[in-house]
């Protein structure tokens, strides 16, 4: 159990934070607007995060603009902060960090001051005592300033900072990652990711980020979070969906989510996406809802129902709802009635009755 714990105690900073601690060297140095006596600025990078107010750096009672600024004694990739501000107990009573409220991050770059970011908070909400801020940047001098004048202190128009630890996570330039590994060399080394990635040529306007992803959307003819996949050929004006290559529309005669089906002979030429279905007639010769089954045989000139094939007239010798059946030998012509198979023209020789089926009698 015992070792447990020491494992545990290891770890966690590395779980919280896993950058580089930059003043974790002793090479940083501390400034702050004024002193309130006993309360150096030192004590913002004295490694020591305890928040009571003995501990902590404090600004004097004279100040319109208070700041507490940090060196880092050279340029470094800067990636978040951490500040943890005075703060005293739990109970209604207790100490607060409200004189925190409205306060600005900056960082000192290409010769001016810059704005990592501002705290929005109002009275009578108070921000938190440990305040994690993204700030991806390069920079050497970093500052906390304020002109917040808080409706908690009976003083006119001051502005105060009690910060008792100022950390700084990052990494050299040229570095990046949790293990501020080597950028080796690229440009635009991004502090969370490193080198960008070659954008596949197929991102619309060429932008992706830093994982290759392509933000705009793919060209014509791709798609993926990457475009390096090739639409279905079929697709109608090659553009398929981006996220699951489906072809929004096929091309003239052919249908499926991936258009690799043929329609039927549809007299349009085309078909249904999703179904196959023809939405007008069908070619001569062929009924059904995809017009992919032949008409009976015996239809007249081929031409049969769409919904179910029923022949418009029979061939010359048959009868019968489909044509199939044989018109009686014995008829003259072998011409008989589609309805009953009776002959039309008479019959043949010594044949008689409706269908000439019967014998004459002798
Ligand atoms: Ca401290």
């Amino acid at each position: 159990m015992a070792t447990l714990w020491w494992i545990w105690l290891v770890l966690l900073p590395g779980v919280t934070n896993c950058y580089d601690n930059i003043c974790e060297g002793n090479i940083c140095t501390a400034r702050q607007s004024s002193t309130r006596f006993g309360f150096p600025a030192e004590r913002v990078i004295d490694k020591n995060i305890h928040q009571t107010y003995n501990q902590c750096a404090h600004t004097s009672e004279s100040d319109q603009e208070a700041w507490v600024m940090v060196d880092l004694g050279m340029e470094y990739k800067i990636r978040n902060v951490v500040i943890y501000y005075r703060t005293e107990g739990t109970s209604k009573e207790a100490w607060k960090p409200y004189r925190l409220r409205q306060y600005s991050l900056e960082v000192h770059y290409l010769q001016r001051w810059i704005q990592c970011f501002k705290d929005n908070t109002l009275f009578p909400d108070i921000p938190s005592s440990i305040q994690n801020v993204s700030c991806k940047t390069t920079a050497r001098y970093l500052r906390v300033r304020t002109t917040y004048d808080a409706p908690e202190d009976s003083l006119n128009r001051i502005a105060i900072l009690e910060i008792c630890e100022i950390q700084v996570y990052g990494c050299n330039i040229g570095n990046y990652g949790p293990n501020c590994k080597s950028c080796e060399g690229c440009e635009n080394c991004d502090i969370d990711y490193g080198c960008p990635v070659l954008c596949s040529p197929h991102c619309t306007q060429g932008t992706c980020d830093f994982n290759g992803n392509c933000e705009m959307g793919c060209n014509a003819g791709y798609w993926g979070d990457k475009c390096n996949k090739k639409c279905p050929m079929n697709c109608f004006n090659n553009v398929c969906i981006k996220t699951n290559g489906y072809c929004a529309y096929c091309t003239n005669g052919f249908y499926g989510m991936d258009c690799r089906n043929r329609c039927g002979n549809c007299s349009s030429g085309s078909c249904y996406i999703n179904d196959g279905h023809c939405s007008g007639d069908c070619n001569i010769g062929f009924y059904g809802n995809g017009c992919n089954r032949p008409c009976y045989r015996n239809c007249f000139n081929q031409k049969c129902r769409k919904d179910d094939g029923y022949c418009e007239k029979c061939k010359s010798g048959f009868y019968g709802d489909l044509c199939k059946t044989p018109c009686s030998p014995n008829c003259l012509q072998s011409a008989c009635y589609r309805s009953n198979g009776a002959c039309i023209e008479g019959c043949k020789g010594h044949w008689a009755g409706a269908q000439c089926n019967g014998k004459c009698l002798e």
